[in-house]
């Protein structure tokens, strides 16, 4: 396992599942009540910005309230030994790209997470794009301290660009590892990574609890909680690298 130089880990609802976050596309694909295909979108948000502010400020309280569990702090784990920080020094840059807008990566030790569909402790202005930190409510009376603008929630709806596609294109284009962790695969652009990243040589993974709409396109498909099979990879993954080392 250890002649990988570069990993792009993907991750989705179903990482933060198990620590009691609900995921979009469960049994009947609503989130106490509200229909994610409907609220979140840039229409709902014009249409009814109260309804829009409430569904996320649920969230936040929601979120806050839950902690990292094994998978979150076994990639935690994974960053430490990629960055030195720890008795496990490896030799392989790790690229977390996450489509959840928790900071359960964060909290789980992986301190440079990248949220390509935006994060919920955030708010930005809808007309500078001034973000600022968010820890309690949002609401319709909010104004911009740069501009006075209407402030939204920092996440990217549908029919919205993703974050950092730029710098995601080019680690898609160099990794030598693709994984996929607890996402269905029916939201692009993050369902076309994993092509992406064949194409380009990656060897590729994919973690969920069951198969889903683009397995096929994976090397490897291990079905699993991921609360047992990151973990178990991640420490596979570093005593390879450390028996490697001795040799
Ligand atoms: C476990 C587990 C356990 C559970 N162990 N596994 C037709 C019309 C209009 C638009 C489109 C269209 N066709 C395509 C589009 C594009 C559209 C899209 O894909 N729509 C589809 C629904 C059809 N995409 C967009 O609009 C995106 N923008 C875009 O494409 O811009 C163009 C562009 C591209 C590239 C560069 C530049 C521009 C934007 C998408 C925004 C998505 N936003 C949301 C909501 C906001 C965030 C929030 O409020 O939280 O993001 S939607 C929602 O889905 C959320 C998620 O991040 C995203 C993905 O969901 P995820 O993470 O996969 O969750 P689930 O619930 O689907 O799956 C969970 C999985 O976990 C399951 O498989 C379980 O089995 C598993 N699991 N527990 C292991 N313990
Ligand atoms: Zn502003």
């Amino acid at each position: 396992m250890t002649q990988y130089k570069h990993i792009f880990i993907l991750t989705g609802a179903g990482i933060s599942a198990p620590s009691g976050i609900q995921t979009f596309r469960g049994s009947n694909g609503l989130w106490n009540g509200y229909n994610v295909e409907e609220v979140a979108t840039p229409y709902a948000f014009e249409d009814n910005p109260n309804l829009v502010h409430n569904f996320y400020n649920d969230r936040r309280d929601d979120i806050r309230a839950k902690k990292p569990n094994a998978a979150h702090l076994a990639l935690g784990e994974l960053f430490e030994a990629s960055k030195g920080m720890c008795e496990n020094e490896i030799d392989t840059q790790i690229t977390l790209v996450t489509q959840n807008i928790d900071d359960l990566h964060e909290r789980g030790g992986f301190e440079e997470t990248i949220h390509m569909h935006g994060e919920i402790f955030k708010k930005r202005c809808v007309d500078c794009w001034n973000v600022e930190d968010s820890n309690g409510d949002t609401s319709v009376g909010d104004l911009c301290s740069n501009c006075n603008g209407k402030i939204r929630p920092h996440i990217v709806w549908f029919g919205e660009s993703p974050f950092d596609m730029v710098g995601i294109n080019r680690c898609l284009k160099k990794c030598d590892l693709f994984i996929s962790i607890g996402t269905s695969g029916q939201v692009a652009p993050a369902s076309e990574f994993v092509e992406i990243a064949h194409r380009h040589g990656a060897r590729t993974m994919e973690f969920n609890m069951e198969r889903t709409a683009i397995s096929q396109h994976f090397d490897d498909v291990v079905v699993g909680d991921v609360v047992e099979t990151v973990p178990d990879w991640v420490s596979r993954f570093l005593q390879d690298y450390e028996e490697t080392d001795v040799e």
